[in-house]
């Protein structure tokens, strides 16, 4: 049970009841409700600061509302933004030579949520083991990693290991096997079936907790996954777009997915904005009228997305996020509280683990953390993310260590 009381007023009051009497009981927010959003900062409705540590879960890596995203918004939004993909736009091919330039692969498919780029990679990967490798229709398989997170379609929960995503939504979809993350001998053995078109994987596991696995198991993978002809999925909608300190948290080990996935920070957290990047000899198997979306590739996401790219190279936010997600990782480590068992992370994709006798510890330290002007979310009962905007300074790094000292010295025993 949790034994940190918060008071709340009555406006904040009247916009919990709100959302408890008219929306489904789908979250479990902290009780904080926000209105306005700057940079590293985010506003309740009593006017209170806070920093965020947890930029809409790596969407807002460029800050919030970052004036050069908003103002490519703004502009596309009184001119153009919705023309379905039954006709052209003047936007969509800039788009495509931009982003596929940007990372280097031939083609790009523009879809909008992140789990809608999950379920575009799958069909993408099913697809060539039907055309290319020579898998029987119907017999394809995807692996997938244990403690996967890739958000809550059918295909996103069938491949889940955590009951609380799949448990009383079944049947499931079939074709999907699971290897323990990190572990390369299970990884092996799965795929030597023939029949296997991919492997999916988070370069670090997000919602699992921010799971770094050991250096080399990308390259490893990479290796593993060429020499038995199964295509590399790697998802970097949490880990990409300079998150860990890289453009891309498989840049670290200089490993090329040929099937890569981006979502959230796309758009700086303005729309939903996803996006496939894969060769010819994968994207050209999939053809007119086989796959889609009313909203994807649309004129103002591609403005939108175009600007949140350029945003992250023009202010260095891969440099920015490796040096200050180095100064916190030390900071944090220098208060050697009891209550933390362990610090990991790269770049500012960071958690700590509690470690406290209250199962609902990590929980009662985000409710301080909000009090003190600080917000984060708990993962997994005993994990808590910190993953600020890049755009932080060294001084607001300190700052924020400080809070944190200050709440885990509250948090008692
Ligand atoms: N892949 C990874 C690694 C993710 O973390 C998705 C795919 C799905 O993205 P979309 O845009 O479809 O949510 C995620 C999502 C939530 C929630 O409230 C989602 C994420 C993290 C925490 C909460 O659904 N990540």
């Amino acid at each position: 049970m949790s034994t940190t009381v918060v008071s709340l007023s009555a406006k904040t009051q009247y916009f919990l009841d709100l959302e408890n009497q008219f929306g489904a009981h789908n979250y479990h927010p902290l009780p904080v409700v926000l209105e306005k959003g700057e940079g590293v900062f985010l506003w309740d409705v009593e006017g209170k600061r806070y920093y965020d540590f947890l930029s809409g879960y790596s969407a807002v890596n460029q800050g919030h509302c970052h004036p050069k995203i908003i103002k490519a918004l703004i502009e596309q939004a009184t001119r153009l933004t919705l023309t379905s993909r039954a006709f052209h736009n003047n936007l969509l091919g800039e788009y495509e030579q931009y982003i596929t330039a940007y990372f280097g692969y031939d083609k790009v498919l523009p879809m909008n949520t992140g789990v809608e780029g999950g379920e575009t990679a799958i069909k993408l990967a099913r697809r060539w083991a039907y055309t290319k490798k020579g898998v029987e229709d119907n017999k394809a398989k995807v692996i997938f990693a244990q403690n996967n997170f890739w958000g809550r379609t059918m295909a996103a929960i069938s491949s889940s290991t955590d009951p609380s995503s799949y448990h009383q939504f079944g049947p499931y979809m079939p074709g999907f096997e699971i290897v323990p993350y990190n572990d390369l001998v299970s990884l092996e053995k799965a795929l030597q079936d023939p029949n296997v078109a991919a492997y999916m994987v988070e370069p670090i596991q997000g919602e699992a907790g921010v799971v770094v696995p050991d250096e080399g198991y990308l390259t490893a993978v990479r290796e593993l996954c060429t020499q038995y002809n199964v295509l590399l999925i790697a998802d970097e909608i949490q880990t990409g777009l300079a998150r860990t300190g890289k453009m891309l948290a498989c840049d670290h080990e200089g490993v090329r997915p040929d099937i890569l996935i981006l979502g959230k920070a796309l758009s700086g957290g303005v729309l939903p904005v996803s996006a496939v990047l894969a060769d010819d000899f994968i994207m050209l198997n999939i053809k007119p009228g086989e796959h889609g979306s009313t909203y994807g590739g649309n004129p103002l996401a591609c403005k939108v997305a175009m600007a949140a790219l350029e945003v992250l190279k023009e202010e260095n936010m891969a440099e920015c996020a490796e040096e200050m997600g180095q100064l916190f990782r030390y900071e944090l480590g220098k208060l050697d509280s009891p209550f933390i068992k362990l610090i990991r992370g790269k770049g500012l994709l960071n958690a700590i683990v509690i470690n406290h006798p209250n199962p609902e510890a990590a929980w009662d330290l985000c409710l301080l953390l909000k009090e003190e002007g600080l917000l984060a979310k708990p993962t997994h009962g005993d994990k808590i993310r910190f993953a600020p905007p890049l755009i932080i300074s060294a001084a607001q790094i300190h700052e924020c260590v400080q809070i944190i000292d200050k709440c885990l010295k509250m948090l008692g025993k």
